[in-house]
């Protein structure tokens, strides 16, 4: 897709030289000569401690392009037309009461970037954003994954609260010391309904995934817009906010275009990577452990919006199914040999091969295809514990499956009331206990192999007591509760009449009832209290636009999270709180 340059594969000097004519021979010449050569020009490093986020400059970068039909992630594979450097603009968004630090660091420019690597994505004199990014070019891959822009020491004696152990420790059994943790959902893999902003355009052109979103920017804009998101959304102080919150792990959702891209693919190549690793630098920064989360794989696990692609699930099953399945495998390969550094160790303490696969993949195929995920990513020497998804066919379904991993492999369910009908409609104070004995129940049988699989944690859960969150269901989609989601008449709230409204929901935080947020905070404390039956739990997300019961910044600010996630007054052994003249409808 898209309107920039294509060249095939490194090293193809011809088809390079079609397009830069005799350019490329001198800069190829002026490459051997650089060769590796290191940086000498010391700048102020003042400027790399800001984000470099003018729009200007960003409009100067031009897009990475996918290799036609390469699996391989091959450096040179994506041009830069121009290589702006972003080192000496500091416009700050957000440091701009830090005071700046001089720290003299040698970075690269332009004439230090060997040929192949001139523009593409690995090519850090074309970044929009430096903050805390090593400027120095290197051309180490591993995995053939590039670790540019980290730095080669690292500092794991933090801890992210008391209660847990510092990442340099062992934590110890999750068991009796669960996780108690957010999403970063929406950042590195778009989901309309956590920033509508980006997806803010006529219906009639069809925009409704990140699929959809990049075909239409065309590859420039697209890696010029995605870029901009991937600097801004989630920064440090987010870190620092969830660590303060008294969670210790984030779960941090990212696609397969953060590695490669296949012929065809709209999505924009590479960029993400290098913002996923600093994200692993501030986790670690702030103590916090990281769950990574493979949200997207080629084909789409399960057609969801959040899959990259909304429709059909081609993976495993489907047109190219196994082609993709084999893709996918190749991309654990890839990131698990990235992953098993001495430096992610004890960081990365779980490796999620793929989010929510879909029902209709039969069971016995998904089941040969996690065996094979495994073997390659523990064979490539992952220290972190691997995560399988139940699939959305229940936690009863796993028990006897995939077993002999002992702790080293757990199962992640994801609990909502609100997208099935039956559970949707429950009054306030059946959701709160529904939470504590069916979906405790579940957690609590799963952790016996005699009724469930073993080990088992929520990768994620919500506050939300409706459907009527904007595009909570998909662009354009109606919801449950009023009765107009996907062909349905019938409202599904606990009226289930006419009076059923999304009016409450639609309101803002400021205007919540003191008994609405006593709701919220039961339902969240029910939760917490539920899946620390298991492993534990990771809240999604942590940070929404415009959703406040999908976010649990907006909790916290809003006063209907506990302040800290350790310290709760209400548990499941608790009766359920009155919720006062709380209404039921809306
Ligand atoms: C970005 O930099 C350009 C050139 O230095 C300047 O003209 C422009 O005002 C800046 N834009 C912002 C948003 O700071
Ligand atoms: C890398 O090192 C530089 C220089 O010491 C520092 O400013 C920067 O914050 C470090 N980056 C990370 C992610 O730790
Ligand atoms: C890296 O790429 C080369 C060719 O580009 C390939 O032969 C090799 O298998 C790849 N290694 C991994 C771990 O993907
Ligand atoms: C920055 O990266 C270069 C190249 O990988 C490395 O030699 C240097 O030590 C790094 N700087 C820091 C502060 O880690
Ligand atoms: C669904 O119904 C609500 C309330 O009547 C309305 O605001 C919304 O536009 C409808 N959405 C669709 C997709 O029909
Ligand atoms: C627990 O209750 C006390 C006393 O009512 C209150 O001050 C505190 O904020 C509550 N903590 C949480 C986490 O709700
Ligand atoms: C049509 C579609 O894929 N809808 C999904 C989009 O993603 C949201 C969550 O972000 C899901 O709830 C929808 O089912």
């Amino acid at each position: 897709m898209g309107d920039s340059l294509q060249a095939s594969e490194f090293g193809s000097t011809d088809r390079l030289g079609l397009i830069l004519g005799g350019v490329v021979t001198l800069l190829a010449v002026a490459g051997i000569v650089v060769g590796v050569l290191i940086a000498k020009n010391v700048i102020n490093t003042g400027t790399h401690s800001k984000s470099n986020l003018n729009d200007s400059t960003a409009a100067s970068l031009t897009a990475t392009t996918s290799a036609s039909a390469t699996s391989e992630v091959v450096p040179g594979q994506t041009l830069h037309t121009s290589s702006t450097g972003t080192s000496a603009s500091a416009t700050s968004t957000h440091t701009s009461t830090e005071s700046p630090s001089y720290t003299a660091a040698t970075c690269s420019t332009e004439k230090d970037i060997p040929s192949a690597f001139k523009g593409t994505y690995n090519d850090p004199t074309t970044w929009l954003d430096m903050t805390d990014f090593n400027c120095t070019f290197t051309s180490e891959m591993v995995g053939n994954l590039s670790i540019v822009g980290l730095n080669s020491t690292w500092d794991d004696s933090k801890q992210a609260n008391p209660n847990v152990p510092a990442l340099n420790k062992p934590w110890g059994s999750y068991s009796s010391n669960p996780i108690r943790a957010v999403n970063l959902g929406g950042w590195f893999s778009l989901e309309p309904f956590i920033t509508p902003s980006l997806f803010d355009y006529d219906s009639s052109l069809g925009i409704v995934d990140e699929y959809t979103l990049c075909a239409h920017l065309g590859t420039k804009q697209a890696a010029v817009t995605l870029e901009k998101h991937y600097a801004t959304f989630i920064t440090e102080q987010d870190f620092a906010d969830i660590a303060a919150a008294g969670l210790s792990h984030v779960r941090i959702p990212f696609s397969y275009w953060a590695v490669t891209t296949y012929s065809g693919d709209p999505y924009v190549l590479g960029v993400s990577w290098r913002y996923l690793l600093r994200a692993i630098e501030w986790a670690r920064k702030y103590g916090i452990r990281v769950n990574l989360d493979l949200h997207a794989v080629p084909g789409s696990q399960n057609g969801w919006n959040h899959s990259g692609r909304s429709g059909s699930i081609n993976w495993i099953i489907g047109t190219d199914g196994s082609t993709n399945a084999q893709r996918s495998l190749d991309i654990h390969d890839q990131i698990s040999t990235f992953f098993a550094q001495p430096r992610y160790k004890n960081v990365v303490a779980f490796y999620g091969l793929v989010n929510e696969p879909g029902i209709t993949i039969p069971q016995n195929e998904l089941a040969d295809w996690t065996a094979s995920a495994i073997k390659i990513v523990s064979g490539n020497g992952v220290a972190g514990t691997i995560i399988f998804s139940e699939a959305l066919r229940g936690l009863p379904a796993w028990q006897g499956e995939l077993q002999g991993y002992g702790n080293s492999l757990v199962i992640d369910v994801h609990e909502y009331v609100i997208f099935d009908p039956n559970m949707i409609v429950f009054d306030h104070t059946k959701k709160v206990s529904f939470v504590c004995s069916t979906f405790e129940g579940q957690v609590s049988a799963s952790m016996n192999t005699a009724t469930g699989f073993g080990p088992t944690m929520v990768g994620e859960w919500s506050q939300a007591d409706t459907d009527c969150a904007q595009w909570v269901n998909g662009v354009g989609s109606g919801a449950r509760w009023t009765g107009n989601f996907s062909g349905e008449t019938t409202p599904y709230c606990p009226t289930g009449n006419s009076q059923c409204s999304c009016n409450m929901a639609d309101q803002p935080v400021s205007s919540y009832s003191s008994d609405y947020k006593t709701f919220l905070l039961t339902f969240a404390e029910a939760q917490m209290s539920a899946y620390e039956a298991g492993w534990g739990w990771f809240y999604w997300t942590w940070k929404t636009e415009s959703a406040p019961l999908w976010s649990y910044q907006a909790g916290l600010y809003g006063g209907f999270m506990p302040p800290v996630a350790y310290n709760r007054n209400w548990s499941c052994s608790k009766s359920v709180p009155s919720f006062g003249s709380l209404p039921e409808y809306y």
